[in-house]
């Protein structure tokens, strides 16, 4: 049985995001005002299949995919980048490489008890992120 992500999740710590962001391209401005968001995941799961929803007050970001398919992603509204995306399972952990323009590019969640864990990793910077459930 794979982990089961399904619920919804609060951030309570982010450690690095301005790093990722640079590397990612995200202006000034736009840093700014993301710095200080609090983004809530809501993931939906059915077995191998995912929607995760990244909710602020700013801007929402959906990404929908079954773990072991390529997929193209866009990211919208984040930096905007066309991405071949594959999620797989690496034990219970998600595991997700986002090959384009931008090297050494993907992310991965886990849970230990009612915390979610997110590293998000892009060109030599990566951003630590831990939620609490909270449905
Ligand atoms: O989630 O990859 O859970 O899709 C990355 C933000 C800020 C927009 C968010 C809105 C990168 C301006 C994680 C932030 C910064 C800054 C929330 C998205 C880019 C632009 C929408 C992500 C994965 C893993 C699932």
């Amino acid at each position: 049985m794979p982990a089961d992500f399904t619920g919804t999740w609060d951030i309570v710590d982010n450690q690095n995001f301005e790093g990722y962001m640079v590397a990612l391209g995200i202006d000034f401005a736009t840093r700014k005002i993301a710095g200080v968001l609090k983004p809530q995941k809501i993931f939906e799961q059915d077995g191998d299949s995912f929607t995760i929803k990244t909710i602020t007050t700013f801007r929402n970001y959906t990404c929908s995919f079954k773990a072991g398919e390529e997929f193209e992603e866009i990211t919208k509204g984040l930096d905007n980048r066309k991405c071949q995306t594959t999620v797989n399972w690496d034990n219970d952990k998600l595991v997700c490489v986002q090959k384009g323009e931008k090297k050494n590019r993907g992310w991965t969640h886990w849970i230990e008890g009612d915390t979610l864990f997110l590293e998000l990793t892009c060109e030599d910077q990566t951003c630590k992120q831990i939620f609490k459930r909270s449905a």
